[in-house]
């Protein structure tokens, strides 16, 4: 079964579930938020941007990069984490950007994003822009470069994210908003030095065999044959990999979200497999996308 996107005209975030109208009360298990314990729109109705990123540290740093880019009033370092009440995710805000944090893998990404669709629904958010800021393995580009997805491919190089339902496998589109990537290049030539690219992204459900590394604890293959996957996939359009795009476009398409994905490359992975940058060289790595994004979010806002 193959399922469509859903672009609303209302702005309105779509959740498609009918059973959701029946509840009397939505529990928002994960990130310790409800629909009775916490006013959702008070809270979240004026939401217009939301990052999400797979650390909770990182997602700290970027809402606390917010607050000193948006010049908004107070100290950046008193962010408070708004699901500090759960230890599984971290969600923080600034102004009218929100920053979340999704863990590793798109089991752990997907039941975030549930949540947070619902929560964006019950806040009767509009027009929100969604993008996962993250790291992943380049292919054939160099370490630092930044990329920005066009489409989200699974590991057979095909734009499509499976689920299992009730038993069956549901197919779901993983298109990424192509204007959105066409701005967000745009604004990554205003900044000096900022290596940026468009390309497919390919999502993976593991980080070692199932991105054909020979160093993790089991290998069934090759160097040879590794290698001729990573160009195989280089030759399908993928630039990078990492571990949750598709679900994400999917998810976030479905519902009626802008979405994008842009991630950082730590190394080339047609050149090895661990990565061995220094910290210092990989925090100012994973701060590229960081500064993509304010710098969209200031242009957006007419803050220059
Ligand atoms: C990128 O980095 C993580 C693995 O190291 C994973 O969450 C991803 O997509
Ligand atoms: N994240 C991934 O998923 N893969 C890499 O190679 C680096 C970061």
């Amino acid at each position: 079964m193959t399922e469509t996107t859903g672009y609303s005209g209302s702005g309105l975030v779509l959740v498609k579930n009918p059973h959701l109208d029946l509840l009397e009360e939505d529990v928002l298990y994960h990130l310790d938020l409800g629909t009775k314990t916490h006013n959702l729109p008070a809270m979240f109705g004026d939401i217009k941007f939301v990052c999400v990123g797979g650390s909770p540290n990182r997602m700290r740093a970027f809402a606390q990069f917010m607050h000193r880019e948006l010049g908004l009033a107070g100290d950046a370092e008193d962010v408070a984490d708004i699901c500090a009440g759960s230890d599984r995710y971290a969600m923080y805000r600034a102004g009218p950007v929100l920053s979340i944090s999704h863990g590793m893998g798109i089991p752990s990404i997907s039941i975030m994003l549930h949540e947070l669709i619902k929560l964006l629904h019950h806040a009767k958010c509009r027009d929100v822009t969604i993008i996962r800021i993250g790291t992943s393995g380049g292919l054939g580009i160099e370490a630092g470069s930044v990329v920005i997805t066009d489409t989200a491919v699974d590991s057979s190089f095909q734009p499509r994210f499976e689920q299992v339902v009730l038993g069956d496998v549901v197919v779901r589109s993983t298109e990424l908003d192509k204007e959105l990537a066409e701005e967000l290049l745009a604004c990554s030539r205003e900044i000096p030095d900022f290596p940026t690219l468009i390309g497919h992204t390919m999502c993976t459900y593991d980080f070692y065999e199932g991105q054909g590394r020979l160093d993790g604890a089991l290998c069934s293959f090759s160097s040879e044959k590794k290698l001729a996957y990573l160009r195989r996939a280089y030759d399908a359009g993928v630039r990078n990999i990492e571990m949750e795009s598709t679900a994400f476009a999917a998810l976030c398409g479905m519902c009626g979200l802008k979405a994008a994905v842009v991630c950082v490359a730590l190394l080339d992975r047609l050149q090895g497999d661990q990565i061995r940058a220094p910290h210092e060289v990989l925090w100012e790595f994973q701060r590229r996308p960081q500064r993509l994004i304010a710098a969209f979010i200031r242009k957006r806002l007419g803050l220059r």
